[in-house]
């Protein structure tokens, strides 16, 4: 009977483990089994392989896009479609500390209505910064949509660096344009409102179109940094009637110092032009401390039309030649610019809010009718070639803009939103892919997350006369709209900050401290922490602060090691700070609970990290230390039980220090000094040990005095020291012979 049962029981956890864990059963061990298995196509592996990235392998194009009314940036890679990192731009982002650091939060609050820090955005159209009409891979722009500001990135570090709040646009539209060599970033309002934010009247509404100066450092600026600027003191906007706005582009190559944009108002639709080379040289008024041109100005001199269109249109994009601009349209036109330009020459008699209104006909190439639902447009590499997205008729359409013909088109799974190729608003398209959002991902072609749906952005082949859909990614914490590409390699991002670097100012931060200086500054009941990370060590270890003290810790991480960045909070006080290698940054709070605070590094940055520790001990109000607390006395066994602790460590430190001799004549026998990531490291390595000498003497100091407990404990500190410097000498020296091994090949 027992023997039966178990026997029955053994059978039912064979059977479980069959049912359960089938991958287990059967082992896919090549292509055809694995296929088989799958039921897969040789379509469905083809595209796999045409997606896959093997390890160390780098993606041709990095894709940024605007998450919507995340308010954060998103970026990955094209092909593998792998996501790399999420960059707060209008909204906090906890993982980098931004908005949650002392210079982020500024940087957040001074972009913002009225000093309050705007925790939300809306960004749907980045733009690329640009030189000659390329992308020159620096910077990055976004527009919030929902509270009118303008954000600056740079890609140097993938950081949002300028947050400006529009003087005028309550709305703006959450798209940027940027001219051929950044001299502006364009945005625009988007629904008419009054720029005076006490005016409700609707006669008094406004629309308009702000030309935002952007500078580049020269180098050797007294600022010393990489980061351009927005300069609000050489901006201006043009003065518009209240129209509704909708995505624009900036002129290029013949029609560069023009700018086109859709525009609506009373049910009719238009694209309208602004010669913004002549507006801005035209007499402005000052509203607001904003230079603002009048709309009268404009029309007086000539440097705006309105083209009048049979239908609402998405947006208009400027051809890679620059002579022609699309309006995207069920029926998409063919502007010619040069018959525009003729024509806002010559005067138009037709006008609409004194703006001279031109016949779609007069101007037009041609057009072509591409299907129902049209949304977006992007150009190929193929001479003259522009692929349109048709959301209802659910298709990619291929069409020649020279000759108004289609060419190729693929009928898709889903209905097709915001196009985008990779350089595809450049002068010189060169992509092989495109990507597709889809807005809709339908349940039954995705598994259920709830009754909230994350976007999705297809990758479609392009390389091909025939259009191939590849592969699906689905992008959570967004609402994908538009995004922009660029090859990886144009970009150029920075491995470590000089040390001490404010990241969002580009400035060596006032509160830079380097080992060695660490310490606590008091005035009443402002306190300033200044102190340092490396690993494995936060110092100070111990910060005593008093009840309702404003407490910052100024922390500089001093490593120089590739991605060593520490993180830092202090428990139940709700702060965190990111720490790159060589960034200073600083959190501020009131210490307003009594009692002992844990901090601690919360990134993962070496075996040792839960190491990096220590604690804030907040003394409650009216506190009296008494005199047992501050001075413990040993007793004869503790004091012998140091000494022989003291005496251990000893010897450990001259051993550390023999591997420490050992990794240096390897060095210096190989030339480290000749690599420069191997050189970086060692200056990293001994740039702690050369600051440890004071450590040394207080150890001895002590030892000297028979005072073992605290000869003990500094030992203890110096060790930390050395045990860095060899982990960073040992990581030296294999990259280094990495490095030797390879010139010998
Ligand atoms: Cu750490």
């Amino acid at each position: 009977m027992i023997h039966s049962l178990r026997k029955i029981l053994i059978l039912g956890i064979v059977s479980l483990m069959v049912f359960a864990f089938p991958q287990y059963v059967s082992s896919q061990q090549n292509l055809n089994d694995v296929k088989k298995e799958r039921g897969l196509n040789d379509a469905n592996v083809l595209a796999a392989v045409k997606t896959f990235m093997p390890r160390g392998g780098r993606d041709e194009y990095l894709s940024f896009i605007a998450s919507g009314n995340a308010g954060i940036m998103i970026v990955y890679g094209i092909p593998s479609m792998r996501i790399y990192k999420y960059v707060g731009v209008f909204t906090p982002e906890p993982w980098q500390g931004y908005g949650f650091d002392d210079e982020s939060s500024l940087l957040l609050k001074k972009g913002s209505k009225d000093d309050r820090i705007e925790t939300y955005g809306d960004m749907r159209y980045p733009a690329l910064s640009e030189t000659n009409g390329n992308y020159n891979g620096k910077y990055l722009f976004y527009s919030d949509g929902a509270n009118s500001r303008i954000a600056l990135l740079g890609l140097d570090d993938y950081e949002t660096s300028q947050v400006i709040q529009h003087p005028l646009f309550i709305s703006c539209f959450p798209g940027v344009a940027v001219t051929p060599n950044t001299d502006y970033a364009i945005q625009t309002s988007q629904f008419p409102a009054a720029w005076d934010i006490k005016v409700t009247d609707p006669s008094q509404f406004k629309a308009g179109v702000t030309f935002w100066a952007f500078k580049e450092p020269k180098s050797g600026d007294a600022n010393g940094s990489h980061y351009g600027r927005i300069i609000k003191e050489k901006s201006f906007t043009v003065e518009l009637p209240p129209f509704t706005l909708g995505n624009f582009d900036a002129g290029k190559e013949s029609s560069d110092g023009y700018m086109f944009g859709i525009a609506s108002k009373d049910g009719k639709n238009y694209v309208y032009v602004i010669d913004y080379n002549k507006a801005k040289t035209l007499k402005t008024i000052d509203v607001n401390n904003t230079a603002v041109v009048p709309l009268k100005e404009v029309v007086d001199a000539k440097a705006i039309a309105l083209i009048a269109l049979p239908a609402a249109a998405k947006s208009v994009k400027v051809t890679p030649d620059g002579k022609y601009f699309i309006s995207t349209s069920d029926e998409s036109f063919v502007f010619d610019f040069a018959k525009v330009k003729d024509a806002i020459a010559k005067g138009e008699s037709t006008k609409i809010d004194d703006i001279p209104v031109i016949a779609a006909k007069d101007v037009a190439k041609g057009s072509i009718k591409l299907g129902k639902g049209v949304m977006d447009c992007s150009f190929g590499y193929r001479k003259n070639s522009v692929y349109s997205s048709v959301y209802n008729d659910k298709k990619v359409i291929r069409w020649n803009y020279n000759t108004l013909k289609k060419d190729d088109e693929i009928t898709l799974t889903f209905k097709p939103g915001n196009i985008m190729i990779p350089q595809g608003e450049t002068e010189t398209p060169h992509s092989n892919y495109l990507t597709v959002t889809d807005k809709e991902g339908l349940y039954k072609n995705y598994p259920s997350v709830g009754p909230v749906r994350p976007s999705f952005q297809h990758l479609i082949d392009i390389s091909s006369d025939n259009m191939t859909d590849l592969y699906t990614m689905s992008i959570p914490q967004a609402n994908m709209y538009g995004s922009v590409g660029i090859l990886r390699t144009i970009i150029k991002p920075i491995i470590r900050y000089e040390t001490g670097t404010n990241s969002r100012t580009g400035e060596i931060s006032e509160y830079k401290t380097v080992a060695g200086q660490e310490r606590v500054e008091r005035k009443g009941n402002r306190v300033h922490i200044f102190g340092t990370m490396i690993r494995s060590h936060i110092v100070p270890e111990i910060v005593r602060v008093n009840q309702g003290d404003v407490v910052t810790f100024h922390l500089t991480n001093l490593e120089r090691a590739e991605d060593e960045t520490h993180g830092f909070t202090v428990d139940t006080y709700g702060k965190h700070g990111s720490y790159e290698p060589g960034k200073t940054a600083s959190l501020t709070f009131v210490a307003d609970r009594a009692g002992a605070f844990p901090y601690y590094c919360t990134e993962f940055c070496s075996a040792l990290h839960l190491e990096m520790e220590g604690i804030l001990m907040v003394k409650p109000k009216g506190f009296k230390e008494t005199d047992e607390a501050k001075d413990v006395k040993l007793t004869a066994e503790e004091q012998a039980k140091y000494k022989k602790d003291y005496e251990a460590k000893l010897k450990v430190l001259s051993g550390t220090q023999d591997v420490i001799n050992g990794v240096v004549k390897y060095l210096k026998d190989n030339n480290y000094q000749d690599y420069p990531s191997v050189k970086a490291l060692v200056e990293d390595a001994f740039a702690q040990l050369g600051q440890a000498g004071p450590v040394k003497e207080k150890y001895e100091k002590y030892a000297k005095e028979g005072d073992y407990y605290n000869a003990f404990l500094w030992a203890e500190q110096y060790f930390q020291y050395q045990v860095k410097t060899a982990d960073v000498g040992l990581r030296a020296k294999e990259l280094l012979s990495d490095e030797v091994s390879k010139k010998k090949k």
